[in-house]
């Protein structure tokens, strides 16, 4: 060979800005709807415009556009869209922080991360790109809550707010503290406010339903879905009450205990409370006492349980004998009926009520099969978890007269009947599931587009006069929501009977926007919410994004697709038919202690890393002054941390394709992906070594035709070793999802190449098969390099999205030699290379002159030779 060629040294930054330009020029990722190949719509979860990319977002997009790229590759149309989740209160914070406003803010993070997303290569199809904030797209939500206004879906009720009574405005849970304001420390009230919902209640068994057509959704978030949602059986039972008041109903998932019952509870907010109130000062002021405090669920589950007595008795349905009726905090009005039968004996909420207020505890129920002898015991002074509601399968009742030894079905019937036929109660089905509360006391969000006219009331605003405009030249002063503030906003005329009216001013959840954007970006420019179009791409065939939206996103997301079918816009009844929910990217934490206790918290990249042979952290010391830091725990990434490693920089040092490479192997997409910099420079090397090898190759010249008849031994390994990854990459890709072991498989294969020094014709043949596959097959993860490196294997520019995908051709698979282990009384002492269809005696003889083996076996006589074909070759000697 002549004097060593100029290989190009790889340099991904112009490697990525010319594959990039590419992509552009040729507007190569845009999607339409007339290909004849099937369809494949690729969603990753929309990003908030916080500021900038984090790796989360880089692992969330990454995986989405491997699926895409790799779709297409496989002969798919595929579409793969991206927009902004862009409104919200963190918007509202930043413009009081840094005194602008929140639209600024929020487009200006929105091209810094545009311009952040498109530097990672993403096949985006950014014709069909949109912000949640711009009039153009909540146009169309507000189009359509007047629709399901009208249809009775959408209604107003009063609803329990978070209310700072010193800044005299509503706050979000995230906003309560401790019990207090976030900004005036004051402590927060539950205050009542007319507010707008939507009957997702109506869709709750369709909702259950539907998530048993889910084949492609993970089980856990199938079952978060349907604890959610809470269906529940059970009776409403009613209990007259004496002194000519209306009888209370209870709902009950267990009349097995009705003849347990030592009092009924019933929520601060029910109106036999409110009775009770107005001739008892004391009970009023409790129920004064019970709106404090934050309306969130994690704060009512675990508050502390308090009650009082309201004086009033009720008959108990069975007996006739009286129990007393109380106030009790655990009791919310917003689910059953609001009141409960309480049995102290066998629900633990009554138990510990009834032992603080000291009232009857009386066992009705018994475990058939105790398991041991602790089991059979029941106390009233202790509470006993085999008592519980886990238990009802296997019980019968006691101390219950007529109903002693029925079980719990045979109790739930007899029950049921005998109120039934007295009108005395009936079956219910419940749902813990509410309706969907969609106002907000916030700015910055989609105007709730409705008039209130003092003769007509709540009235829809009107098609012609879509959008309500949220004003975005505004001053916010922390407080008061600026179209709140302002009565020239509000003031309007009633669309019906012309009189001066004013406009609701609350704004949408933001949860509305993200419930229909997979629809929206189907049809972009459609006059209405969607076209014809969202027939095409609907359902979406992939959906990636973070398990913390596992239950509220995904049900709302499910739920406003139903609507949008029920008006005949779309006609599929799910949304999407796979979800992949990708784990968290976690960090080593680094910092120093202060003297007061509190941390203060290192972000990596400034501190320098002392490790051991296996990597793992033995010592830090900050960058700048050269002493000591502390080793955290590994975490989730995170501003309070400050653990979080910027995307950006990573780009800018390693190359996109390199981040990208690492988010894909360095764990499975479910799992936490711990970032680590030596991880990174590991992938960096392989891409080196891949570049330098095609380079190598190109140098050479054009390959020769291969002539599959005519390898050798050691060519005919190395096609195999191609075909065998080419087989298992594309299984891994399409079946598995299972990125990180694709990537292992194409290292092997360069390792292969590696040890292969064959320069003759049919050698360089078979190493340009075996690099044009590892290119090709590496292209969904590094489409930059794989641009680039195509060329230089002798392709002119090409968009590699369109070759199709590698075939393992089954042919070159078929080995002719096989390698054995050979083991001495089991251990290994050598490898052999034998023929496929080697005879037993042969594999013996071979094994046994394997000069290793032959050593371990001086002076020793062969008892007994096992082969297991294919692997191994034991030989059983003493
Ligand atoms: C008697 C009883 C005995 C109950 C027992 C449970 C165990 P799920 O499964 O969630 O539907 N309940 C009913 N309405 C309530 C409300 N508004 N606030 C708080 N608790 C309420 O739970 C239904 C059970 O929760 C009902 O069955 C009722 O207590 C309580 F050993 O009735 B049960
Ligand atoms: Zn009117």
């Amino acid at each position: 060979m002549s004097a060593a060629p100029e290989l190009t040294p790889y340099d991904p930054q112009s490697v990525e800005s010319a594959a990039q330009a590419f992509w552009s020029e040729h507007r190569a990722f845009e999607a339409g709807e007339t290909s004849g190949k099937p369809k494949y719509y690729c969603l990753s979860m929309l990003p908030y415009p916080s500021g900038a990319l984090h790796m989360g977002h880089v692992r969330n997009y990454t995986i989405s556009d491997v699926i895409s790229r790799y779709k297409r590759m496989t002969g798919h149309n595929v579409l793969q869209p991206m927009g902004w989740d862009a409104f919200g209160l963190p918007a509202e914070n930043a413009a009081i922080k840094n005194k602008t406003q929140p639209a600024k803010w929020t487009y200006a993070n929105i091209a810094h991360m545009r311009s952040q997303l498109q530097s990672l290569g993403y096949a985006i199809d950014w014709s069909r790109e949109f912000a949640t904030c711009s009039p153009e797209y909540y146009v169309h939500e507000q189009r359509m809550f007047t629709r399901l206004l009208r249809k009775g879906i959408a209604y107003r009720r009063n609803a329990v707010v978070n209310w700072d009574p010193v800044d005299q405005t509503t706050l979000a849970n995230e906003q309560v503290i401790d019990g207090r304001g976030w900004r005036s420390g004051a402590l927060v009230e539950k205050r009542e406010i007319p507010q707008w919902f939507l009957r997702i209640t109506d869709y709750a068994q369709e909702l259950l339903d539907g998530l048993d057509t889910l084949e492609g959704w993970p089980e856990s978030v199938k079952t978060m879905q349907r604890n959610w949602i809470g269906r529940s059986e059970g009776l409403e039972i009613q209990f007259n009450v004496e002194g000519g008041h209306e009888p209370l109903t209870v709902f009950t998932t267990r009349p097995d205990t009705l003849m347990g019952v030592t009092f009924v509870s019933i929520a601060g907010e029910h109106a036999l409370a409110l009775k009770a109130a107005a001739s008892n000062p004391e009970l009023a002021a409790f129920l004064e006492q019970l709106k404090l405090g934050g309306v969130s669920e994690a704060e009512l589950e675990t508050q502390e349980k308090r009650g009082m007595d309201t004086g009033l008795k009720a008959v108990h349905p069975v007996t006739g004998e009286t129990v007393p009726v109380w106030v009790a905090n655990f009791v919310l009005m917003g689910y059953g009926t609001g009141a409960v039968m309480a049995v102290p004996g066998h629900d633990q909420r009554d138990f510990e009520f009834a032992t603080k207020y000291q009232l009857p505890i009386v066992q009705v129920v018994r475990l058939t099969q105790p398991r041991n002898e602790e089991e059979s015991q029941w106390s009233a002074s202790e509470w006993r978890d085999w008592y519980s509601d886990k238990t009802r399968e296997d019980i019968e009742l006691v101390n219950s007269g007529e109903f002693d030894g029925l079980d719990y079905r045979g109790a739930f019937e007899a029950l049921a009947e005998r109120f039934e036929r007295k009108g005395q109660g009936q079956r219910r089905v419940n749902y813990r599931l509410r309706d969907w509360g969609v106002s907000r006391q916030r700015y910055w969000g989609c105007p709730i587009p409705v008039i209130y006219c003092d003769s007509c009331g709540a009235v829809p605003v009107p098609d012609d006069q879509l959008p309500v405009l949220l004003p975005e030249n505004v001053t916010l002063d922390g407080v008061k929501s600026p179209i709140k503030a302002d009565p020239q906003w509000r003031k309007t005329t009633c669309p019906e009977c012309g009189k001066p009216a004013e406009r609701e001013t609350d704004t949408f959840d933001t949860f509305m926007e993200s419930s229909w954007y997979v629809a929206r970006y189907t049809s972009p420019g459609a006059e209405q919410m969607v076209d014809k179009r969202a027939n095409y791409w609907m359902p979406a065939d992939m959906y990636v994004g973070g398990i913390e939206h596992a239950i509220l996103h995904l049900l709302y997301f499910r739920f406003y697709h139903r609507l949008m079918r029920d008006a005949r816009m779309v006609d599929s009844d799910e949304p999407v038919t796979n979800l992949l929910t990708q784990g968290m990217v976690i960090a080593e934490t680094y910092y120093r202690d202060n003297s007061d206790g509190s941390k203060d918290w290192i972000n990596p990249a400034l501190v320098d890393v002392q490790r051991d042979e296996k990597g793992r952290v033995v010592g830090a010391t900050l960058a700048a002054d050269g002493q000591p830091v502390q080793i955290g725990s590994i975490e989730k990434m995170s501003k309070s941390r400050s653990n979080g490693v910027d995307p950006q920089a990573m780009v800018e040092k390693f190359g996109a394709d390199t981040v990208r490479l690492f988010s894909m192997f360095a764990a499975p997409p479910e799992q936490s992906l711990e970032w680590n910099e030596a991880g990174v420079e590991g992938m960096s090397r392989f891409l080196r070594r891949l570049w330098t090898q095609v380079q190598k190759q190109a140098a050479e010249g054009a390959a020769p035709a291969l002539q599959a008849q005519d390898l050798n031994a050691a060519q005919k390994a190395l096609r195999c070793k191609t075909h065998e990854t080419i087989e298992k990459v594309g299984f891994d890709y399409g079946k598995r999802h299972s990125f990180n072991t694709a990537i292992a498989a194409v290292m092997e294969l360069s390792n292969a190449l590696a040890k292969f020094d064959d320069d003759s014709a049919q050698g360089r043949a078979v190493r340009q098969e075996a690099l044009e596959a590892a290119v090709l097959l590496l292209n969904p993860i590094t489409p930059h390099a794989s641009h680039a490196l195509w060329q230089a294997l002798g392709h002119g520019q090409t968009l590699l999205e369109d070759l199709p995908f590698p075939q393992a051709d089954a042919a070159a698979m078929v080995r002719d030699s096989l390698t054995l282990a050979v083991q001495v009384n089991g251990k290994l002492r050598g490898t052999i290379e034998v023929a496929a269809d080697a005879p037993k005696e042969q594999i013996e003889a071979l094994a046994k002159a394997e000069p290793n083996t032959a050593k371990f076996l001086e002076g020793m006589t062969i008892r007994k030779v096992i082969v297991v074909p294919g692997k191994i070759v034991n030989l059983v000697a003493a």
